[in-house]
C-alpha cells in the first residue's frame, strides 16, 4: 500500500504550484534528504481530456532536456490516478516575484536573465521543443541568482487553446497568432514571449495590459506598447524586432544572439558540458506502479561488463516501462550484437558515424555521442543526436545500445543500418564467435521503446 504523503522514496509537503492539470508539491528524498519538486498530474483529467499520448510524448521528450537553465526531470513515477513528475527543486522562487520586489531589475541584471532564457529556448528549439507558455510565472530564480525555466516541453498541460480562458490565465505573454487561433510555429511563438518578459525585466511593468480582454487582444495583436522612457535605444531595437505582430517577420531565437545588446558580456554554455549519455540504468523511465519498480534489479552503472542475468532483465524491463499499461510504438533505442571485442565494437561505431557524416565524441571507452557536422555551427547551439554504448556480455560478445534523442529519425536509421552491417563483417569475426546472448541477434537490429 502506497500512503497519500509518501511516494516511493519522496515525502509529500505543501503545494508551491498549480496549473490546470496538475499541482506542484515540495517534497524530500528520503533516501538522501535532498529536497524536490513533484509536478502531480491527475491522470482521469488528462484522459478526459485526451491527452495521453501528448502528455506521453512530452514527458518523454522533457526527460531528454539536459540544460543548466531548465529544470532537470529527476523521474517520473505512475500510479493508477496519478503521474508524478519528480523536478530538481529551484530555491530562488518566481522571477515574478523578483520583479514585482525589485519594480524593474538593472540592465546588466536583465540582460544575464534574458541571455539564459534564450540560451534554454534555443537548445529546447534545436531539440525541436517548444515551450509555448514562457511566463514569469515558468521562469524560476535558483540560490544564486540563475535563471530556470520550468515545464519546457509540457505543452499540453499548458493549452495553449485556451488561453482566453481566465482559469488559465492572462493572455499578456502570449504571441498575437495564437490568439488569432491562426496556425502557428512554436518558435516565433516563444520568441514572442521572450520579448514580453525582457520588455517587462527592462521596464517593470508588461508591454500590454488591460483590464478589459478585447482591448488587451486587440494591443497584442497590433504590437501596440509605449517603452518605458529609460530604455536605450540598442534596447527599443531588440524589443521592437521581437514584438513584431507577424511572425514571419519576427526576429528568429538566432537573430537575437547575434544582436549587439544581446551580445554584451555574453558567456555561451557549451552543450558538451551539459548534454547527457543516456545511461542503460537511467531509472528515470516511465512505468506503471511504484511496487513494480521497487522489486526490479538493477543493473550497474559502474562498469561496461554485464552478467546474462542483467541482460535479460534490462530486456525485460523495457517491456515493461508502460505509464498508462499499453504498449508504445515510439522506437528510440536499438541494440545490436556484436561479435567482436570492445575495442574493434567502438572502432566499427566510429566508422558507421563517419559512413553518415556523424562526428563522434568519445565519453569514455565505451560510450559515445555522435551529432550530425551540420548542426555543429555554434557551440551553444550545439547538441548530440544519437549516443551508443557498448556492453561487454562475454569475451568478444558485446551489445551494443544506441539511442537518439528527439529529432529527426533518418540519419538515427543510417547509422543503426551502417552499425549492423559493420557488426555482421564476418572477415573480422573471430573462430570462437557462437552467438550464445539470449535475445539479441548478431548483427540483428532490435528497436525497443526506452521510456515508455
Ligand atoms: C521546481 N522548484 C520549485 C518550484 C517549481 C515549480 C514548478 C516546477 C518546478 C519547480
Amino acid at each position: 500500500m502506497v500512503s497519500p504523503k509518501n511516494i516511493g522514496k519522496y515525502r509529500l509537503g505543501r503545494t508551491i504550484g498549480e496549473g490546470t492539470f496538475s499541482k506542484v508539491k515540495i517534497a524530500l528524498n528520503s533516501n538522501n534528504g535532498e529536497k524536490v519538486a513533484i509536478k502531480v498530474i491527475d491522470k482521469q483529467m488528462v484522459l478526459k481530456n485526451n491527452l495521453k499520448h501528448q502528455v506521453q510524448s512530452e514527458i518523454r521528450t522533457m526527460k531528454l532536456l539536459h540544460h543548466p537553465n531548465i529544470v532537470r526531470i529527476h523521474e517520473v513515477i505512475g500510479t493508477k490516478t496519478k503521474i508524478y513528475i519528480v523536478m530538481e527543486y529551484v530555491s530562488g522562487g518566481q522571477l515574478l516575484d523578483k520583479i514585482s520586489y525589485c519594480n524593474k531589475l538593472n540592465e546588466c541584471e536583465a540582460r544575464k536573465l534574458f541571455q539564459q532564457l534564450i540560451d534554454a529556448v534555443d537548445y529546447c528549439h534545436n531539440k525541436g521543443v517548444y515551450h509555448r507558455d514562457l511566463k514569469p510565472e515558468n521562469l524560476l530564480l535558483d540560490s544564486k541568482g540563475n535563471l530556470k525555466v520550468s515545464d519546457f516541453g509540457l505543452s499540453a498541460l499548458n493549452k495553449p487553446n485556451n488561453v482566453l480562458n481566465t482559469k488559465c490565465g492572462s493572455p499578456c505573454y502570449v504571441a498575437p497568432e495564437l490568439l488569432m487561433s491562426k496556425g502557428y510555429d512554436g518558435a516565433s511563438a516563444d520568441v514572442w514571449s521572450c520579448g514580453v518578459i525582457l520588455f517587462e525585466l527592462l521596464a517593470g511593468f508588461l508591454p500590454f495590459d488591460d483590464q478589459n480582454l478585447i482591448n488587451l487582444y486587440h494591443k497584442i495583436c497590433r504590437a501596440e506598447y509605449v517603452c518605458a522612457p529609460w530604455f536605450t535605444q540598442s534596447q527599443k531595437k531588440l524589443i521592437a524586432k521581437i514584438l513584431e505582430p507577424h511572425p514571419g517577420k519576427r526576429i528568429t531565437i538566432s537573430g537575437i544572439i547575434d544582436d549587439e545588446w544581446f551580445q554584451t558580456d555574453y558567456k555561451p554554455i557549451c552543450a558538451y558540458e551539459f548534454d547527457p549519455i543516456i545511461n542503460l540504468d537511467d531509472d528515470s523511465c516511465a512505468f506503471n506502479s511504484i511496487e513494480e519498480k521497487t522489486t526490479k534489479p538493477r543493473i550497474t552503472k559502474s562498469s561496461s561488463f554485464i552478467n546474462a542475468f542483467q541482460l535479460i532483465a534490462m530486456f525485460q524491463d523495457f517491456d515493461l516501462f508502460t505509464l498508462f499499461e499499453e504498449q508504445d510504438h515510439m522506437k528510440q533505442t536499438t541494440r545490436l550484437g556484436s561479435q567482436h571485442t570492445i575495442t574493434e565494437t567502438v572502432e566499427k561505431i566510429e566508422a558507421a558515424a563517419a559512413d553518415v557524416r556523424l562526428s563522434v565524441k568519445k565519453m569514455n571507452n565505451f560510450k559515445m555521442k555522435m551529432h550530425s557536422k551540420e548542426t555543429m555551427t555554434r557551440c551553444s547551439r550545439s547538441y548530440f543526436d544519437i549516443s551508443a554504448e557498448v556492453i561487454e556480455v562475454a569475451p568478444a560478445h558485446c551489445v551494443v545500445q544506441v539511442s537518439k534523442s528527439v529529432g529527426d529519425l533518418r540519419m538515427y536509421n543510417e547509422f543503426c543500418e551502417s552499425l549492423s552491417n559493420l557488426l555482421k563483417d564476418e572477415s573480422s569475426i573471430p573462430p570462437h564467435g557462437q552467438d550464445s546472448v539470449d535475445r539479441c541477434d548478431t548483427g540483428s537490429v532490435e528497436k525497443q521503446d526506452a521510456e515508455w
